[in-house]
């Protein structure tokens, strides 16, 4: 038995947890075995790196540094979590994954793709979502949001550019990839996406029943 592996993806702010939660009630009310869980994290010594990645610090952290903590916790969470989820059959709803490297580590911070696809290659073999829904939005209402919220994380510190560059990876790659994406409109009201998820619906029920 094999599951399905839906990841969500997409700029700060952009609604991608609140979703996550609607998604995975739709799916448990059609007798679907849901996981929910995120990057970086997702286990426990995985999360302790997130704190690592998310936390300022006056030292700053290089971007090569920051790109094998990302996948070190990648291997740690794909070990523990995701492939066994998979395995018993579960829809596993993961709240970023390597699509986030490339917009960040690559778009964000320039690191190449050929090095970010040999890490990708090294870590998951040929494990890669059946799906992936990337909520866009300007990055300036994201950031708004995000603002709104209180204290900025050490990425969330960022400047507009970094932002932009990350959100024009997630639409090329999409664009690129269109059968494994698809794109929703994150600046509507959280009615109107949640919504447009419900429409999505009948094509996941297809996927997950293989
Ligand atoms: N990162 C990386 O660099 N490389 C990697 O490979 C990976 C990650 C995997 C942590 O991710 C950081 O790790 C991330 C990239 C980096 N950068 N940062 N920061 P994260 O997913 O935990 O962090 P995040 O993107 O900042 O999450 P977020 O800001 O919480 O965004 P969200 O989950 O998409 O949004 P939300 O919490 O559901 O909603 C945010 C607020 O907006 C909240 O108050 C909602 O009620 C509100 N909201 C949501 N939707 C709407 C709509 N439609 N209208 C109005 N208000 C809304």
């Amino acid at each position: 038995m094999s599951g399905l592996f839906i990841t969500l993806e997409g700029p700060e702010g952009a609604g991608k947890s609140t979703n996550r939660e609607y998604l995975a009630e739709r799916l448990r009310e059609q007798g679907i075995d849901v996981l929910l869980t995120r990057e970086p994290g997702g286990t426990p010594l995985a999360e302790r790196v997130r704190e690592l990645l998310l936390a300022p610090s006056d030292e700053p952290m290089a971007a090569d540094t920051e790109l094998l903590l990302v996948f070190a916790a990648r291997a740690q969470h794909l070990a523990q979590v995701i492939r066994p989820a998979l395995a018993r059959g579960c829809v596993v709803l993961c709240d970023r994954f390597t699509d986030a490297t490339y917009a960040y580590q690559g778009g964000g911070r320039g690191l190449s793709e050929t090095r970010i696809a040999a890490l990708e290659d090294f870590v998951q073999g040929g494990l890669c979502p059946d799906l992936t829904l990337v909520f866009d939005l300007p990055v300036e209402v994201g950031l708004a949001r995000a603002a709104a919220r209180g204290r900025l994380d050490r990425f969330e510190q960022e400047d507009r550019r970094f932002f932009e560059a990350v959100r024009q990876t997630y639409l090329r790659r999409a664009s690129q990839q269109p059968q494994r994406y698809r794109i929703l409109d994150a600046a509507q009201s959280l009615s109107q996406v949640q919504q447009a998820l419900d429409a999505l619906l009948p094509e996941l029920l297809e996927l997950q029943r293989g």
